[in-house]
């Protein structure tokens, strides 16, 4: 070939986009074809990419939020324009919320028609409607910015604290054509695209100090903890010196929660009695009550506690949100643990013993109590009895990913299901959000290739369910473990009219959920006694088959919102 022939070699903006990503080491696109995006998922996977094609853009969105979150890489979703970006961009919004790195890249109408709203198909000025539910979004119009705009939403979506970002990708760009050898210099492969933010020595200090002055130390950890994969070194931090943690849901299993330094069977006292509370990852959000109130030992709902923070976060703007911090330590989590862990030495002063005797005799009591509930086995099987069955499964398998959503049977497997490793359990997150279940499940299963085991409310499992095909179709190792109450919260609710209308919070009695999944080829399995579960769950991991359990527990099982009822206005003046 001469090197006229060479340059005359054209790229266009589909082979651009691949290139970009895959130049990056993304791998994979959690997404669903349609105008103007179907030739780029075809493409992608023609070229090696891993390309999950879901039934509704919110589930890929989901997928690409917690793919983000297990990876440290932003995780991306693909959608057509208007209905389609606005679907994915509830996910988008989560992940933003949650601080999981993703990019939603939306295909997008003429431009010239839709400013001008002249009623092009799917007519919406996406860039617009995104800025303010995410991070950062971008637009690309020529074929040449491609390189820029991916290494642009790359960046944002993972440097310093992770979110979502948007890049909007008209229709006319994938078919714009260029100089294939131009096209290829003006891609960019990121350099060190989350850097480290060391934290200052000065902060180190003073955190070092108003820890070790501690009477009633408190060490809080956050799903931030678990993404930053400084699992040893904060392992070391907490063993070094001795202090009570609590895990929030989602760091669960950083440490293992058998661990004996983990209070979380004792959590309301520990936070309302303890005096300097460092946390690592973790807002001080609704989660935590605000850091005030009763739940920390203030007078009423508003009040201080009393107690002395220490924050390490690489947010500098989340200090001081709710309460006083006293030591902001402003970093990412491995360098400000590593610099705290230099500073402790090896001869650091333990807690003092009445503390740790306090949390222990507490934490004991309540293991004790939990387990004499737990050894029960009632009929019809309730949430602690199907549940002790699914403690002994991840208990055997501490590889396997737990995703969880609903009410009480979040809050149920929550505090009963222990996990062992970092990063298994998936979960609801920052906003409670219903719908995550199938699309975590699956991006759990693509990306990590472990089993996966979803513990589903009926009603949350209603909000992604029809991703069981999707499951099927990749034939992915889920187990889906619907706990099957016959409606929200539960199934008792009567219309107080006697009209024909069943109550707003009551579904069809008796749903076998596990047809739904014999339908596509998975196995269904309908289970009514902890044997059977157990049976069905074993089974599942064994196979590695796709499979859905319609555990059936009592329909009177439940409180309403779980433990969040203080949240529900109507449901409180009801009782
Ligand atoms: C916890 N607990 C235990 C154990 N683990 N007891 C025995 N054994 C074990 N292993 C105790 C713990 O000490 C608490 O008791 C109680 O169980 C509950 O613990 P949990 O779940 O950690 O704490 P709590 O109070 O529920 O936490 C508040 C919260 C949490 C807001 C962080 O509820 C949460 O993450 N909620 C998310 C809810 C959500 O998003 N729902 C979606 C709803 S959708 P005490 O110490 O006695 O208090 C619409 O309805
Ligand atoms: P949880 O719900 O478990 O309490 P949050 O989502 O409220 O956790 O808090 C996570 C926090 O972790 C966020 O404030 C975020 O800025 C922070 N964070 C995320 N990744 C890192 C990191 N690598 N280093 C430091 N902080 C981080």
């Amino acid at each position: 070939m001469t090197t006229d022939a060479q340059s005359q070699e054209l790229t266009d903006g589909f082979q651009l986009v691949i290139d970009a990503l895959k130049l990056n080491g993304i791998n994979t696109i959690f997404g669903l074809p349609g105008i103007p995006i179907t030739d780029l998922t075809r493409r992608a996977q023609a070229e090696g990419m891993r390309v999950i094609s879901f039934r509704h853009e919110q589930n890929a969105g989901n997928a690409a939020a917690i793919a983000g979150y297990m990876t440290q890489k932003p995780g991306i979703c693909l959608t057509v324009s208007a209905p389609g970006f606005l679907n994915g961009l509830t996910a988008l919004s989560n992940a933003t919320t949650n601080c999981f790195p993703m990019i939603l890249i939306s295909g997008s109408s003429e431009r010239e028609i839709v400013d001008l709203q002249q009623g092009d198909y799917e007519e919406m000025d996406q860039l617009a409607i995104a800025k303010p539910l995410c991070k950062a979004a971008f637009r690309v119009l020529h074929a040449e910015d491609i390189g820029v705009g991916i290494a642009r939403a790359i960046r944002a979506a993972v440097s310093g604290r992770p979110g979502g970002v948007y890049l909007d990708l008209p229709a006319k760009l994938f078919a714009q054509t260029m100089d294939a050898e131009a096209g290829k210099k003006s891609l960019i492969k990121v350099v060190d695209p989350a850097p480290r933010q060391i934290p200052a020595q000065d902060a180190v200090q003073r955190a070092l100090e108003l820890l070790k002055r501690a009477t009633r130390p408190l060490i809080l950890l956050g799903k931030g903890a678990a993404y930053a994969q400084a699992d040893a070194d904060i392992r070391a931090l907490i063993e070094r010196t001795g202090i009570p943690y609590l895990p929030m849901s989602m760091a669960k299993g950083l440490l293992p929660d058998t661990h004996e330094q983990s209070a979380a069977a004792t959590r309301s006292y520990v936070l309302a009695e303890a005096d300097v509370v460092m946390l690592v990852g973790a807002r001080l959000n609704w989660l935590l009550s605000h850091g005030k109130g009763k739940t920390w030992g203030g007078k009423d709902h508003k009040d201080w506690g009393g107690q002395r923070f220490i924050q390490i976060d690489i947010s500098p703007q989340e200090m001081d949100s709710n309460v006083r911090i006293d030591a902001p330590l402003v970093g990412d989590i491995g360098s400000c643990v590593s610099a705290l862990l230099a500073g402790i030495g090896s001869n650091w002063a333990k807690p003092p013993a009445d503390w740790l005797r306090a949390v222990a005799e507490r934490k004991n009591k309540n293991l004790a109590k939990m387990a004499e509930t737990l050894a029960k086995d009632p009929t019809p099987m309730n949430f602690h009895s199907a549940l002790n069955v699914v403690r002994d499964i991840i208990k055997a398998n501490p590889d396997a990913i737990l995703v969880n959503e609903g009410a009480n049977a979040l809050d149920f497997t929550r505090s009963i299901v222990d996990m062992y490793q970092p990063r298994k359990r998936l979960d609801v997150g920052t906003w409670g959000i219903m719908g995550i279940g199938m699309g975590y499940s699956v991006a759990a299963a693509v990306v990590s290739g472990q089993p996966v085991i979803a513990i589903e409310g009926d009603s949350a499992f209603g909000f992604s369910g029809m991703e069981v095909e999707t499951i099927c179709r990749y034939n992915l190792p889920v187990c889906v473990v619907i706990f099957n109450n016959n409606g929200v919260y539960r199934g008792t609710d009567v219309n107080p009219t006697g009209g024909p209308d069943v109550a707003p919070t009551v579904f069809v009695k008796g749903a076998r959920y596990d047809k739904l999944m014999q339908a596509f080829g998975g196995v269904g399995v309908h289970a009514t006694t902890p044997a059977e579960l157990r049976r069905a769950m074993e089974e599942a991991i064994r196979s590695r088959k796709p499979t859905l359990i319609n555990a059936v527990i009592d329909e009177t099982a439940g409180t309403e919102s779980g433990r969040i009822t203080s949240l529900n206005p109507q449901s409180a003046k009801k009782k």
